[in-house]
């Protein structure tokens, strides 16, 4: 029920300097009143609160509604960062009739009160678990507001669908026609604005979610070299005996712009050593998470291993070959020497796969979630109806299309509060957000 009240910690429940405990609802002042008398708003004062033998000093503030995170009454306590004292404290809030807030419940009222758009939740939600500095640009870009296309396609889609629906409401009565020609020379030009945002979102998504790159090849073909020079320490053991790595490395890291994960592994071969089959056997696992599998082979090698690439060949569709030690042999194709490191093709390669030849700053403020990514592609596909439509038509068809896409954006925005919809953002929030 929106408005009743609702507590949690907002910082994690560790041993810390302060925990921030978080109340929202309607009348705090009234519900809180057993416990403390509320400061002026935004005054942060210090109160002595006492419950159940307890007693701490807490720095408390207020923020009345509507001028909150949530819009609505909201209190900030800073208590002493002790787990136990924060359980104790969000039970007696408890007594008081303020229940634990679900994962994300204060944003999802700041939503439905509209200091949020949905866009800027999702945005929020990754900001605070992004894990590089691209990562974090690229969330703050998307909480910065609605993207103004949407602003524009909305300014141009209103009075075609306001014309369609009188069409079809009055049209006989009032002799009124819809022009589709008119219409879809005017819309004609969104199409390249769709794709645009669909370039741009594709690559975003690889900005807010990482790539995982899994190396593989034959033992001593510069997998571990490759590993550490990305990753610009030694992570990994790195020696001329074949067979050095075992296990399964993990580094994440931030390269060419680019967040990516990385995964180096066991060298691929027939092995009798029971440590390194083991070894062997988890590249399996890697390479179906991977989203891409560098197979390493050096440029001093005839070729790729048969035995390997008919292993890699499940894989194919994400599968480049990459030429290593190319200090050491001439050659074409994709080619780096890690020892030396030469690595501008790897770097080229990536962002043209991943990015599509776009810049990173380039993609920052597009769409990126798969939530916003799916409405986008929706959008595109109606447009494209709609454009499709043929002459003689009944009105009915360009005013359904039209609503449809309406309908759309207010999902994307938020404004549309479907259930199912919210319910897909808002589990990944954290407590107290
Ligand atoms: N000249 C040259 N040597 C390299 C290059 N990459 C790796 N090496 C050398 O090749 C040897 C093997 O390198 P590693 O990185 O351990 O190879 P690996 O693929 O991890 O090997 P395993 O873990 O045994 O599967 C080391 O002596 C490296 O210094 C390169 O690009 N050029
Ligand atoms: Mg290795």
């Amino acid at each position: 029920m929106a408005g009743d009240p609702i507590c949690a910690p907002a910082t994690p429940l560790l041993p810390s300097a302060i925990a921030i405990v978080r109340v929202s609802g309607e009348r705090l002042s009234r519900r809180l009143a057993p416990l403390l008398e509320l400061p002026a708003p935004r005054r942060a004062e210090l109160r002595r609160l006492g419950w159940s033998g307890y007693r701490e000093r807490a720095l408390v503030l207020h923020f009345p509604a509507p001028d909150s995170y949530t819009g609505e009454d909201l209190v900030e306590f800073q208590l002493h960062g002790n787990p136990l004292l924060v359980q104790r404290f969000l039970e007696h809030l408890g007594t008081l009739g303020v229940r634990l807030a679900e994962p994300g419940e204060f944003t999802r009222r700041a939503l439905l009160n509209g200091k949020q758009n949905l866009l800027e939740a999702e945005a929020l939600r990754d900001l605070v678990s992004a894990g590089t500095d691209t990562q974090l640009r690229e969330a703050q870009a998307r909480a910065g507001g609605l993207p103004a296309w949407i602003r524009d396609v909305r300014a141009r889609i209103a009075p075609w669908l306001a014309r369609a629906e009188a069409v079809v409401d009055y049209g006989e009565e009032e002799h009124l026609d819809l022009d589709l020609l008119e219409m879809k020379g005017d819309l004609q030009s969104l199409q390249a604005l769709f794709h645009m945002e669909q370039r741009r979102s594709a690559a975003a998504h690889w900005l807010r979610d990482g790539i995982r790159i899994a190396l593989v090849g034959r033992p001593n073909a510069g997998k571990s070299t490759l590993f550490n020079a990305l990753a610009g320490e030694d992570r990994a053991i790195v020696t001329d005996v074949p067979g050095t790595t075992r296990d399964v490395l993990e580094v994440r890291v931030e390269w060419a712009g680019l967040p990516l994960l990385l995964f180096d592994t066991a060298g691929l071969r027939h092995t009798e050593d029971p440590v390194e089959r083991l070894g062997v056997a988890r590249v399996e696992a890697v390479l179906e998470r991977a989203d891409l599998i560098l197979h390493l082979v050096p440029a001093t090698d005839a070729g790729p291993e048969p035995g390997i690439q008919e292993r890699l060949a499940p894989f194919a569709a994400k599968v480049q070959e990459i030429r290593t030690f190319s200090d050491q042999a001439p050659g074409c194709g994709l080619r780096i020497s890690a020892t030396l490191g030469d690595l501008a093709g790897l770097a080229t390669h990536l962002r043209t796969r991943f990015l599509g030849g776009l810049a990173p700053e380039a993609c920052l403020g597009a769409l990126a979630t798969a939530r916003q990514r799916r409405l986008l592609d929706d959008l595109g596909g109606s447009l494209q109806a709609l454009l499709d439509l043929g002459p003689g038509c009944p009105p009915e068809l360009p005013a359904s299309t039209l609503q449809g896409m309406w309908g759309l954006l207010a999902r994307l925005t938020g404004e549309d509060r479907a259930e199912s919809s919210l319910d897909e953002v808002f589990s990944g929030f954290c407590l107290g957000k």
